[in-house]
């Protein structure tokens, strides 16, 4: 790993330390309380597996950004082509005179995302600006409006999104009213399906298509959309073959299934996509995070005769596909393919979830543990907040990066960088045995 920074933690201060409580004074005096902070230590550096704040403190980063840095931060090839691309030109808009690099773009993620039909690809800028497209072009391809989402589902904060998104606090709480035609079914969750996990793929498949059937009319339904292994929500493996055979239903159905990859996407599982250890085609795939190393990029990619069926005009946005973004892009989807990073994100898996089996053995208060690659979490029986919340901030004091998800706020989730250093993550994995320790 060529990055500068070396791949390993040290602690000079408290964390946060006193250069960042400087800088989280001034943040509250400055930015809108509204957006949050998990861990108030101000970044100055970060590659590979360590985020480097302005105490010199160097933290073993579990987080990536939220599944954004899946490359490492600064990845050396993500740099060099931002640094040519910033040097060439920074914007002309696409939608006004185009450049090569956005079509490339399209075309790898064309050939990327599951299956072999033809394809086409818009890019945007957020992930939630991808959902809302994917929503837009299947209405218009189907003249259909329902869409259909789960629950624990996260699909962003815009209006149209927050509609998707399944959970109030933080994400709706006051924000309605929301847009409509937007309907809600039980996810396949197994660890809390009422009649256990056993049962669980066929009660939620058929609550689902009498919901859909009878509540909606399945004639009325433009999309299903839903996240292979949802994020947010609690990084909820769906219970095996439901999604399929929710696929199989859409498609007799005449409904289009968009899946949502933007948390999963892009090597996180292990793969590609989740899509594919789902055993799913969907007919259009939101990306974002982790596609461009760090730079704001989002695509829909889907069937071709779908995304064409929308009139020239009718998709885009100044930003969408900026040219620094797709060089980074470029650069990000090279370095998955020469460092085989789907590998490495097994590998993490590999060496993580023996860790994590073992806290839920020791520990009564742990329900289970779950996910793929290096999309892994641990969930707490009790669904409140307070234990998860109790260890994630006992590993921060510790300088380890943790996130929390989940929606009873129970679920402790981990998404390293996917060329994080073994050393580094099993350190990370001492830390958090520490800090289980320590809190229970
Ligand atoms: N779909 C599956 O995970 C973003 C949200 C963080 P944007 N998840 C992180 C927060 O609290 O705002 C996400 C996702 C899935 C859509 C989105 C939205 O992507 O790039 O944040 O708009």
């Amino acid at each position: 790993m060529a990055t500068g920074i070396p791949q390993r933690r040290v602690l000079r201060t408290d964390i946060p330390g006193p250069r960042s409580a400087e800088l989280h004074a001034r943040k509250i005096a400055a930015v809108a309380s509204g957006v949050g902070t998990t861990l108030p230590a101000y970044v100055v550096r970060a590659g590979g597996g360590i985020v480097v704040d302005v105490d010199d403190n160097h933290l073993i980063d579990f987080g990536s950004g939220i599944a954004v840095t899946s490359v490492g931060n600064s990845a050396p090839r993500v740099v060099d082509a931002v640094r040519a691309q910033v040097e060439d030109f920074t914007h002309t808009c696409f939608m006004i005179t185009p450049y090569e690099s956005y079509v490339a773009v399209a075309e790898r993620l064309n050939d990327l995302t599951p299956g072999d039909h033809e394809k086409r690809t818009a890019l945007f800028i957020s992930g939630a600006e991808a959902v809302e497209n994917a929503v837009k072009i299947a209405r218009h391809h189907t003249g259909r409006s329902a869409v259909v989402a789960f629950d624990h589902a996260y699909h962003g904060r815009t209006n149209l999104t927050m509609a998707l998104t399944a959970k109030n606090m933080p994400y709706k709480h006051r924000f309605g009213p929301f847009a409509g035609e937007i309907h809600r079914v039980p996810m396949a969750y197994p660890y809390r399906w009422p009649s256990g996990s056993a049962t669980c793929a066929d009660q939620a498949f058929e609550a689902f298509t009498t919901a859909v059937r009878v509540q909606v009319g399945s004639d009325n339904v433009a999309a299903v959309i839903v996240e292979p292994i949802q994020g947010e929500g609690g990084f909820i493996v769906p219970a095996p073959g439901f999604l399929h055979r929710v696929a199989e239903w859409c498609r007799d159905e005449g409904i289009l299934l968009i899946a949502d990859e933007i948390q999963t996407g892009f090597c996180r599982t292990g793969d590609w996509f989740a899509s594919t250890h789902e055993r799913i085609v969907p007919d259009l795939i939101t990306t974002a995070k982790g596609i461009a190393g760090g730079l704001p990029l989002a695509a829909v990619t889907g069937r071709a005769e779908i995304m064409d069926s929308v009139h020239t005009g009718g998709l885009g946005g100044t930003y969408g596909g900026n040219p620094i973004a797709c060089a980074a892009a470029l650069a990000a989807i090279d370095t998955m393919h020469a460092e085989d990073l789907c590998g490495k994100a097994r590998r993490i898996e590999a060496i993580m979830r023996p860790r994590l089996d073992t806290l839920v053995e020791r520990y009564d208060q742990l329900g289970e543990a779950r996910g793929r690659g290096a999309m892994l979490a641990v969930e707490f029986a009790e669904p409140t907040p307070a234990l998860a919340g109790a260890v994630s901030a006992a590993c921060h004091r510790a300088g380890l990066i943790t996130l929390t998800a989940g929606t009873f706020g129970n679920v402790l989730r981990f998404l390293p960088p996917l060329v994080i250093g073994e050393d580094l993550l099993t350190e990370g994995l001492d830390i958090l045995d520490a800090a289980f320790q320590e809190v229970l």
